[in-house]
């Protein structure tokens, strides 16, 4: 699904698609969370702040609860739905804001793009994992300033993610490779540079990703290959300064496998996990590619405190 599909759609109608991961990727829900808060504002029937207040605390809780680890849908609406003085007053910043959000995003999305693309070498095998748009965006950043880049591609199960991934540089005629998850540390020694997305970014510097992001960490540090991760300012978590832990979402079992068919065996499923510091060579943000351990000076600079 694309930003433009989002238009014809409700706010109830968001959530669910972002819940239902129609919608995915931290950097789409956001726009989505932004451009929903505002549709959802749009419908506030009743009278004065107090009500206006309470209709987009219910809007905001609907929102955050579709997705709980990924800090881009809650920075957005944090950006959003800074308080008016007035209700009339109120509306019409939530609705600038959340188009300024969405222009803003996509415009770093574009920076991001570039500073990755940069530093992706003529010649180089990068090895991707889930779909995110930003690591795409830098690869296919390189692809068109010409240079030889090939792509290995996890599979990224249980959602296969992977397969939006394969087809779209497919379409693009880009040169990609399709593995499975376990066959990264097999595979690692034709990988020039490992890039991914983010969801989260904690002020230590640790990346919360797609599950099996650390494990991709891990035999690339062991590989010596550099590890890099691409994500907008809006995915670095306030909280986590003050001593909030991300929440790792856990899925319905039945996305890895049909329980009927393995009567009596717990299945758990864990979609992200953490990936420390130490792992991560660079994180290329909007502002600028910056070691992991500049994420709490990002943090400092964005929350002004
Ligand atoms: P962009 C996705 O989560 C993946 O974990 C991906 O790496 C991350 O969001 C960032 O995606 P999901 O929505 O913002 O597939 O780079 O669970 O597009």
């Amino acid at each position: 699904m694309k930003d433009k599909d989002l238009d014809g759609m409700t706010f109830e109608d968001i959530a669910r698609g972002i819940e239902s991961m129609d919608i995915r990727g931290a950097a789409f829900i956001a726009r989505a969370a932004a451009l929903a808060i505002a549709k959802h504002v749009e419908n506030f029937q009743g009278e004065g702040i107090d009500q206006f207040e309470d209709w987009v605390d219910k809007g905001k809780e609907r929102l955050i609860s579709t997705r709980p680890t990924a800090v881009s849908l809650e920075n957005a609406l944090r950006y959003v739905l800074k308080p008016g003085d007035d209700v009339e007053s109120w509306k019409t910043s939530i609705e600038m804001r959340a188009d300024e959000f969405i222009k803003r995003s996509h415009e770093a999305g574009k920076k991001i793009a570039e500073y990755g693309g940069k530093r992706i070498k003529d010649g180089d095998t990068v090895l991707t994992h889930c779909n995110s748009s930003l690591a795409l965006g830098a690869v296919e950043y390189a692809f068109d300033q010409g240079k030889d880049v090939k792509v290995i591609a996890t599979e990224s199960r249980p959602k296969k993610q992977g397969y939006i991934t394969v087809r779209y540089l497919a379409e693009k005629d880009i040169p990609v490779t399709l593995i499975v998850d376990s066959a990264v540390r097999y595979m690692i020694r034709e990988v020039d540079q490992v890039y991914t997305g983010a969801d989260t970014i904690a002020s230590n510097g640790a990346v919360i990703n797609k599950i099996g992001t650390s494990q991709i960490a891990l035999c690339a540090n062991e590989a010596r290959v550099p590890f890099t991760v691409c994500a907008e300012t809006y995915k670095f978590s306030q909280g986590t300064a003050f001593g909030e832990l991300v929440t790792i979402e856990e899925r319905d079992p039945s996305e890895i496998v049909d329980p009927a068919d393995v009567r009596g065996v717990r299945i758990r499923n864990p979609v992200f996990d953490a990936t420390p510091a130490d792992y991560v060579d660079s994180i290329i943000t909007e502002e600028g590619v910056i070691p992991p351990s500049s994420a709490y000076r990002i943090l400092k600079e964005m929350f002004d405190y």
